[in-house]
């Protein structure tokens, strides 16, 4: 569907008024002296071009696109900024002493591992609004970063493009050619990707759980790849030779990186704030969109303190809105807006389409003779490729508790067929996901294509102290929620959602729950894709 809002044009020298009802509301940045955008925090009865609802990757994206054509960008987000060290010096707390910072509103952590030598390790926390949020939808634990970035604060930043042939089953309605040769190394440049060097590689003491990993999965006859990562290998390596503060070397994973990582605060958000177009207001939680009388839409937000209490309710008038909440985020915001009305065109494949990329976690048990290392670098960087003949593909994952542990952990990305739905549970206020805990069989059976036969081969077995006792498979869980708001389905093929103009999705939800590797790059790629076109034909 061609978006019919009032034409924002966009010259050489910026942002232009265009014609319309739009036009009367003020709603429209502009380029020159006399303009400001709106400062964050956001006020009440604020009026903005842009909004955008989070700013993960696919936020970040469009934040940046659209500021350096000449837009104003007003950026919402319901996590805080981490930018203020706590008593202890740092922003964040390590994985393995989590504190108030680390989890989400929850008194209790919620460690994907649960257990190790059999014994729980989840502890008490203050409740606070920290940044990895363990959302529980009954069937399924799904893990999302919470914060000014995102999933990039909390993920471990393994940049990978998917092999161009299989492309089309990951998103059939998009040009490969295109992704390939314009919009993946746009996003791998924009997030700052590298590549460990692979004679320190071989040599390191921080990478030996890899190297075991990797003769492990050769001896069967399995793909070794190398993963390029966001975090700064150059650091790492000074790390190592104990030159600067460690980050990836203290085990800093899950909850944030204290240094190293090339997070989106970093990349396209430095490089959007920068522009003096994009502002950014944390602690924000947008409740509802809905069309505005006069053009473009309301929202209404509630700001948050850092116990998740409302310390005030706002409402905003912005001429678009782009959706960046994050599959998750995005489709219970929609979902919820379709049901009860605020958004009553919007169509029926909302909430559709949602997947878990197959995630699935094992370890196994490894010989004495085969010891993965006490010190292992939080940033994975290899994986084990069985997609074509297993549907699986693994990456060698570190488990850094300090010890030796001769175990090898992997977390799998499988082909699983499985999709689920979002709906509004109205008489509980909230939305609901109806995946069913039987399907991860199917990504179980397919991780055990390379486990099983590597286990034969090494005469080694399955952990099974990690996730419960006498329990081998996390599959409780995924950290790559993808879909919700189907390109070319809810959307048109660029993310226009059909049914109200001047809506986009522009997130991990355009991706029908599945990218068969680690899916950030491509969410990336395809916002970069999309933006290019709504910048050039709906501007
Ligand atoms: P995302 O980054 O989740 O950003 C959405 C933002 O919207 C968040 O900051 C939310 O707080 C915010 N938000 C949500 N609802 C609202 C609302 N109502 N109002 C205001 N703000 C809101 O979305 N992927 C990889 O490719 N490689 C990895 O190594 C990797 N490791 C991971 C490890 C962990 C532990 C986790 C949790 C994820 C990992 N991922 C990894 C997944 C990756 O981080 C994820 O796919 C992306 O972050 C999704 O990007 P989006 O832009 O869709």
């Amino acid at each position: 569907m061609r978006d019919s809002t009032p034409s924002l044009s966009v010259s050489r020298r910026g942002f232009i008024v265009g014609t319309g009802s739009i036009v009367g509301l003020g709603l429209l940045g502009r380029t020159g002296a006399s303009a400001a955008p709106v400062p964050a925090p956001i006020p009440n009865g604020a009026r903005v071009p842009v909004l955008v609802i989070g700013t993960g990757y696919g936020g970040s994206v469009a934040a940046l696109r659209l500021a350096q054509a000449g837009v104003d960008v007003h950026m919402v987000e319901m996590g805080m900024t981490w930018d203020t060290p706590g008593s202890d010096g740092k922003i964040f707390s390590g994985m393995r002493s989590p504190d108030y910072r680390a989890y989400w509103l929850r008194t209790r952590t919620k460690q994907p591992l649960s257990n190790f030598l059999g014994f729980p390790i989840d502890k008490d926390v203050p409740k606070y609004t920290g940044i990895l949020d363990a959302e529980d939808f009954g069937g399924i634990l799904v893990y999302q970063g919470r914060g000014v970035g995102g999933g990039s604060l909390v993920n471990g930043g393994m940049a990978v493009t998917p092999k161009r042939s299989r492309f089309s089953a990951i998103l059939p309605s998009v040009n490969a050619d295109e992704m390939y040769n314009v919009y993946y190394p746009r996003a791998n440049s924009g997030l700052g990707v590298n590549e460990i060097d692979r004679a320190w590689f071989d040599t390191t003491d921080c990478y030996q759980y890899a190297r075991v990993g990797r003769k492990h999965a050769q001896r069967s006859g399995f793909e070794f790849v190398y993963v390029p990562n966001v975090y700064d290998f150059n650091y790492m390596k000074q790390e190592a030779a104990g030159a600067v503060p460690k980050s990836a070397l203290n085990a800093e994973i899950l909850y944030g990186n204290n240094y190293g990582k090339k997070s989106l605060q970093k990349t396209y958000l430095a490089q959007a704030k920068a522009t003096g177009r994009v502002a950014i207001s944390a602690q924000h939680r947008v409740t509802s969109v809905s069309p505005a009388s006069g053009g473009g839409y309301t929202v209404a937000i509630e700001q948050i303190d850092t116990g998740g209490n409302v310390v005030a309710t706002k409402t905003v008038t912005a001429a678009r809105v782009f959706f960046a909440a994050g599959s998750v985020g995005t489709s219970k915001l929609l979902v919820k807006l379709k049901a009860t009305g605020a958004l009553p065109n919007l169509n029926g494949e909302i909430g559709k389409g949602w997947g878990d990329n197959g995630n699935v976690m094992v370890g196994r048990a490894n010989h004495l003779w085969d010891p993965t290392g006490s010190l292992q670098s939080g940033m994975p960087t290899g994986g084990i490729d069985n997609w074509d003949a297993g549907g699986a593909f693994a990456e060698v994952a570190p488990l850094p508790t300090g010890i030796e542990t001769y175990a090898s952990f992997y977390l799998s990305i499988t082909n699983t067929p499985h999709r689920a739905e979002f709906s509004w549970n109205a008489s509980a206020g909230r939305a609901d996901l109806n995946w069913q805990t039987a399907w991860k069989q199917t990504s179980i059976d397919m991780a055990k294509s390379i486990f099983d036969k590597i286990n034969s081969k090494e005469g080694t077995i399955y952990r099974t102290d990690l996730f419960g006792s006498y329990k081998i498979w996390g599959d409780h869980l995924t950290y790559h929620p993808l879909g919700g708001a189907v390109l070319n389905k809810a959307t048109d093929n660029y993310g226009r959602l059909h049914g109200h103009p001047g809506l986009y999705a522009i997130d991990g939800s355009l991706i029908p729950g599945n990218t068969s590797v680690n899916p950030f790059v491509t969410i990336t790629a395809l916002a970069e894709r999309n933006i290019e076109k709504i910048i050039a034909t709906d501007l």
